[in-house]
């Protein structure tokens, strides 16, 4: 297969051959498929980037995910946030400048307990006090109670399978069910809500792996996807693992904005911190993830701490970076409009 070929404008159809010589070429082969990518999102989005506050609001968790820092089994300090203390942390982000707030938890086993009436609570009083679209990242809950974040307003239900290979997942998710992780994320698109789903690169997949991923993504109808790239931690099963570089996440990047033009991906602060905003918005992304207020305790999943406090992962440190890309923070309105646009065109 020909890199040539499949750098060319036009169309591009995924085979793990094409994302295979994608991943092995040069940096010069690359920077060809990332100005491909660029093209394609200055067609939907122009020079608007989508700015995403995160509310990280309980670390406990029923699960014992492999690659994960807040899994069962570690032993860390964890905290449960209050709904007031949630409710601020979201007026803060919206007050400065972001289009939507992701209200993230663990598989907290207090909120299972009472069915998530208090996260519904949550999302109904955002919604009350600020409008701004919201996001629920809960990890695998009942259709029911996703119906019910559906009708306190939430636009957004995230789910990330990390792989479409099962053998893979059974790996990375021990204990976790395929087929119901799945479920959940198309009853949040049944109950009338957009989805997002997502790849961790660097954690043992292959070409072929990742072109399943592709091909899924459009399957399942996400208006949002991303891929992270995994970032070893201590005291997890795969903390000895080495450090992935790069170059797969940025590549599926592109391949996503290439294939998926409409689509919302995100460039997270949550593997590189502010200084990993740049690459990723030239590999096509148009949306940047994982701005957290500082100094409320508040942490990042991937990246617990870094550029936290500091006050990098803020709306001001990320308009400044991406100024210098010639791109600017979208208004809310024109988020929602996006919004309206995309459910055009993935029925
Ligand atoms: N608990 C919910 C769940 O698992 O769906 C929501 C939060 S979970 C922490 C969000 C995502 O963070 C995971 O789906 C995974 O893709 C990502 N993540 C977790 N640990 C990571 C790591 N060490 N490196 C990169 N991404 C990670
Ligand atoms: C991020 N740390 O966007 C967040 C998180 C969950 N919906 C998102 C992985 O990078
Ligand atoms: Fe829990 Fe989510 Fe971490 Fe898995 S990725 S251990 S479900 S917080």
């Amino acid at each position: 297969m020909e890199l040539s070929e499949l750098i060319r404008e036009g169309s591009f159809s995924p085979s793990p051959a094409a994302v295979e010589v994608l991943l092995g070429s040069d940096a010069e082969a690359r920077e060809a498929l990332f100005a491909r990518a660029r093209r394609a999102r200055a067609e939907t989005t122009g020079d608007k980037i989508f700015l995403y506050g995160f509310v990280y609001f309980s670390t406990w968790c029923r699960n014992d995910c492999n690659f994960c820092y807040y899994r069962r089994d570690n032993d860390i300090a964890r905290y449960r946030k209050g709904p007031d203390e949630v409710v601020d942390a979201a007026e803060r982000l919206v007050a400065s400048g972001v289009n939507l707030v992701d209200l993230t938890m663990g598989e907290d086993p207090e909120y299972l307990r009472e069915g998530h009436r208090t996260a519904t609570a949550i999302i109904r009083e955002i919604k009350e006090r600020t409008g701004s679209p919201v996001m629920v990242s809960s990890g695998v809950v009942p259709a029911r109670t996703i119906r019910e974040f559906a009708e306190a307003g939430a636009e957004f239900f995230a789910l990330y399978q990390e792989t479409h290979n099962r053998e893979l997942f059974a790996r990375l998710r021990a204990g976790q069910d395929y087929n119901g992780r799945m479920e959940s994320k198309l009853a949040a698109k049944a109950a009338g809500m957009f989805i997002e789903e997502g790849v961790l690169t660097g954690v043992g997949e292959t070409p072929s792996d990742l072109c399943d991923s592709l091909i899924e993504m459009g399957r399942v109808g996400a208006a949002q996807m991303r891929a992270m790239s995994f970032v070893p931690q201590s005291g997890s099963p795969m903390e000895g693992r080495a450090e992935s570089d790069r170059v797969t996440e940025l590549v599926f990047i592109a391949l996503m904005r290439v294939l998926y033009p409409h689509a919302l991906i995100p460039a997270s602060l949550d593997v590189d911190g502010l200084s990993g905003l740049a690459p990723r918005i030239m590999a096509g992304a148009n949306v940047v993830t994982s701005i957290v207020p500082p100094r409320l305790g508040l942490r990042g999943v991937a990246q617990a701490d870094l550029d936290i406090d500091e006050g990098a992962r803020t709306v001001a440190g990320v308009s400044e970076a991406l100024k210098t890309l010639g791109l600017r923070p979208a208004t809310t309105a024109e988020y929602r409009e996006r919004l309206a646009e995309i459910s055009r065109l993935i029925p």
